[in-house]
């Protein structure tokens, strides 16, 4: 009897699959490097600083997680990606935030070329899937940005530091309401 063929075609090309990917490094990399900053955080007496980076570094993973289900369930396969090179060590609590700053505007970036890629090639599925990461990335850069600009606000003098620590957690809170999160 002729076997049947079970296996699914595919709904994504190996491009696509490819760059999904290397997108999945990158969510891994966001993850490691905002955990990485949340325990040099929690080491200096940034307690605030360091709860929002923890959230920040599950965020991460949970949106490595939807990559990698999005790309097997198109019929590719996700790998697991190698992390390497994170920082662990910061000068100052204001070199961890222009950090995080500097790393999303990467990630936006990142995530443009792959929109731009899946409209050319008319994959329309994999356009939609990605609009939220679209919105997820302006938003995240308005909140680095923000979190950036408090070190010019307030100043690092005397108490300074403390309440910059402390309008973080704040930044954060506002930034949820406005989503709607
Ligand atoms: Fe994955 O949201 Fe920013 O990096």
């Amino acid at each position: 009897m002729k076997q049947q063929n079970l296996t699914p075609t595919r709904s994504i090309s190996a491009e696509t699959e490819k760059l999904l990917n290397l997108q999945i490094v990158m969510e891994g990399k966001s993850s490691a490097a905002y955990l990485s900053m949340a325990s040099w955080c929690q080491t200096k007496g940034f307690d605030t600083s360091a709860s929002f980076l923890y959230r920040h570094s599950e965020e991460e993973r949970m949106h490595m997680l939807k990559l990698i289900h999005y790309v097997n369930d198109a019929g590719g396969h996700a790998l697991q990606p190698e992390i390497t090179g994170i920082k662990h060590t910061f000068n100052s609590l204001k070199e961890v935030f222009e950090d995080v700053l500097h790393h999303e505007l990467e990630v936006t970036r990142s995530i443009n070329n792959l929109v731009d890629n899946c409209f050319t090639n008319k994959d329309f599925a994999t356009f939609n899937f990605l609009q939220w990461y679209v919105m997820e990335q302006r938003e995240e850069e308005t909140l680095a940005r923000r979190a950036v600009d408090l070190f010019s606000l307030i100043g690092e003098e005397g108490i300074g530091l403390w309440m910059i620590d402390q309008e973080i957690g704040k930044l954060e809170a506002y930034a949820n309401r406005n989503s709607g999160k």
